[in-house]
């Protein structure tokens, strides 16, 4: 369309012109006819003019000349009055139409000069026509340039277009697979976000499940530990079992020795009643007592070890260290004793005031044959008890007694057998 208007223009332009040339051209070979009829309608004139006078100036030579007789000289002088006047009238009339003539000439030669004067006009007007068409030339040429450029960035500009409209289909095309794209990116955003609240869900159901097993496991560990305590338990039940035996055996033993020292006992009883009744006779009964005397104040130092205390007869050892039941009672025979036998209420006095505030010691009290009987170590059954209220409870099987302190004197607890405990010996 640009083009097109460029061109329409650029031909308007140069169509104007050259019919405005032509125009021009056209009106001027007219005036240039129209003066030569003019000028030769002028010469015809003259020329007529001219005979006319000649043929006048003849007749008035023939009139001049002499007749030979009155009548026909009459009648031709009345008809050469007649022609004269007739002449005259003719010439009268011919002089005015020389005179207008020769006015209408010197309005042609007027004319004639101001044609010429236009004339010389139209010769400067042309010439700077044709300078100014020989720049319109110059400036069509250039313009014919500018649209041959112009053309040509029309061409560039429409291959331009044309990639243009190509990029814009394509990115119209990609547009589409963009948006495409997004319904499907927001349909699999949806997607994902059902399965993100799902996984969620299942998070949270498999966190329970984690808490529920790590509590299982604890749990597990625990019964593990315990299974090891339980295993630990047995053998030293087996063990148990083992020094059972072999103290039953020692206890038959011990027994029939027991027994027998029994039986000589009693011999040697009923002998030491004859010698004292014997020796009443003999020895002073203040000497006799004076030896007793005597005895009573030797250190209990050199009756027991370092560290026993001597109470009637016997001696007790605290320990420093804490060890199991079993361990402790090892350690007291290891000393030629065993764990206490508390036998009265004097001894369970002395006994609990070995011990410290907020100390508990092991004595030698146990259920482990029989549960729910309690025995003394050397088999002998308890008949006076100094249990804490509610106790022997054999909370998770205490089979062993210790000594607890208490505000109101010493008390018997059954604890585990593995606890950790001081304990006592006597001997
Ligand atoms: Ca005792
Ligand atoms: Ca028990
Ligand atoms: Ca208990």
């Amino acid at each position: 369309m640009e083009k097109m208007e460029i061109d329409d223009i650029a031909d308007d332009g140069t169509y104007n012109l050259l019919n405005q040339g032509n125009i021009h051209g056209r009106k001027w070979r007219h005036r240039y006819v129209s003066i030569c009829l003019g000028l030769l309608c002028i010469v015809l004139l003259a020329g007529n003019i001219g005979q006319l006078v000649y043929s006048y100036q003849a007749k008035q030579d023939n009139i001049t000349c002499p007749a030979s007789t009155d009548a026909p000289q009459a009648a031709y002088n009345a008809l050469t009055q007649n022609q004269n006047d007739i002449l005259a009238a003719e010439n009268r009339r011919l002089c005015s139409e020389r005179d207008a003539l020769s006015a209408e000439k010197q309005q042609f030669n007027a004319m004639l000069r101001n044609l010429t004067e236009h004339n010389e006009q139209l010769h400067q007007i042309c010439t700077s026509l044709r300078i100014e068409r020989d720049k319109l030339g110059f400036s069509i040429n250039n313009v014919t340039n500018k649209i041959n450029l112009l053309q040509a960035n029309y061409s560039g500009l429409k291959t331009a277009c044309g990639h243009i409209k190509t990029s814009y289909n394509e990115l119209q095309q990609t547009f589409k697979d963009l948006q495409s794209d997004h319904n499907n990116l927001t349909a699999d955003v949806s997607l994902l976000n059902t399965k993100y609240k799902n996984l969620q869900t299942e998070k949270e159901e498999l966190q329970t499940r984690f808490s529920l097993e790590v509590k299982r496991v604890q749990s597990e560990r625990n019964c593990s530990f315990l299974r090891k305590e339980k295993d630990q338990l047995q053998e030293s039940l087996q063990m148990l079992n083992r020094s059972n035996i072999e103290i039953q055996t020692n206890y038959s033993l011990l027994w029939k020795n027991k027994e027998l020292l029994t039986t000589k006992y009693a011999e040697l009883t009923k002998e030491k009643e004859d010698l004292q009744m014997r020796c009443q006779n003999l020895i002073n009964s203040t000497d006799i007592l004076k030896t007793k005397d005597k005895i009573g104040e030797i250190p209990s130092e050199l009756l027991c070890p370092t560290h026993w205390r001597y109470f009637k007869t016997k001696c007790y050892f605290v320990s420093t260290v804490k060890k199991n039941w079993t361990e402790s009672r090892r350690a007291c025979i290891s000393e030629g004793a065993d764990l206490v036998i508390i036998n009265n209420h004097e001894e369970q006095s002395f006994v609990h005031g070995m011990l410290h505030k907020d100390q508990n010691a092991w004595i030698g009290l146990t259920d482990s044959l029989t549960e729910g009987v309690w025995m003394w170590v050397d088999k002998t059954p308890v008949t006076k008890s100094y249990w804490l209220p509610g106790q022997p409870n054999n909370y998770r099987g205490q089979d062993c007694g210790e000594m607890v302190q208490t505000d109101s004197g010493g008390k018997w607890n059954d604890d585990g057998c593995f606890s950790q405990q001081l304990w006592i010996c006597e001997k």
